[in-house]
């Protein structure tokens, strides 16, 4: 993708999950994670379309290893639709840590999805959960309002980035992941995982200098 690219009318920026549980004192905090903001709101400016998601879970998720009996944080459990890592509870509806940081600039949001809100399934990608069946509705979105370029910012690079950028690919739009804009929690060599995994793709990971 070209430096200093001119941005159309067609072009979305995927904002995931800029919420409290994800920043610095969140139950999930990924190391610094408020550090993205203003860097999304910066280029936010530029687009004409935004997309904000939204982690989104009842107090009984499936994710939650407070959920588990004898299961700590972190650790890996099988579920129907595969290996499912444990989390600390986070993003609870309703609760302050589910809330987007107060210092987003969401007036440029067109939508929010909402993600990750059925007891039994995660959502990490912003397009289907975590079976990689159910789909969230953005899909069809973008679809329909003929948005063809996905540029990718927020948390955690390693997980809900990660996966929606590779299905966004995989559904066929170019994608790029915005590495300034975005901050990674790195569990078990996650971060060297996903790099790894948009080489192998061919998503193109960019600097916020493209869009300055
Ligand atoms: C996320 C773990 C659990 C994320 C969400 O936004 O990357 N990670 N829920
Ligand atoms: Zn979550």
């Amino acid at each position: 993708m070209d430096l200093a690219m001119k941005l159309s009318d067609r072009d979305v920026l995927l904002v995931i999950d800029v919420q409290n549980d994800f920043c610095t004192g969140g139950a999930l905090a990924v190391p610094s994670g408020e550090k993205v903001v203003p860097a999304i709101n910066r280029i936010a400016q530029k687009f004409a379309n935004v997309v904000l998601t939204q982690d989104w879970h009842p107090r009984d998720h499936v994710s939650f290893a407070s959920n588990h009996a004898g299961r700590q944080p972190f650790q890996s459990i099988e579920l129907d639709y595969g290996a499912q890592v444990l989390w600390p509870s986070h993003c609870v509806q309703g609760t302050a840590g589910a809330e987007f940081h107060r210092d987003l600039d969401v007036t440029r949001a067109s939508l929010v999805v909402r993600k990750g809100f059925r007891r039994g399934i995660d959502s990490y990608s912003a397009l289907f959960e975590n079976d990689k069946k159910t789909p969230t509705g953005l899909l069809g979105y973008l679809r329909e309002r003929e948005l063809n370029t996905v540029f990718v910012s927020g948390l955690a690079l390693d997980f809900c980035v990660r996966f929606s950028a590779e299905d966004a690919r995989e559904a066929g739009f170019d994608v790029a992941v915005i590495e300034d804009a975005c901050c990674g929690i790195d569990l078990d060599g996650s971060m060297g995982a996903t790099h790894q995994s948009f080489r192998e793709r061919g998503i193109p990971v960019i600097g916020l200098e493209a869009f300055l």
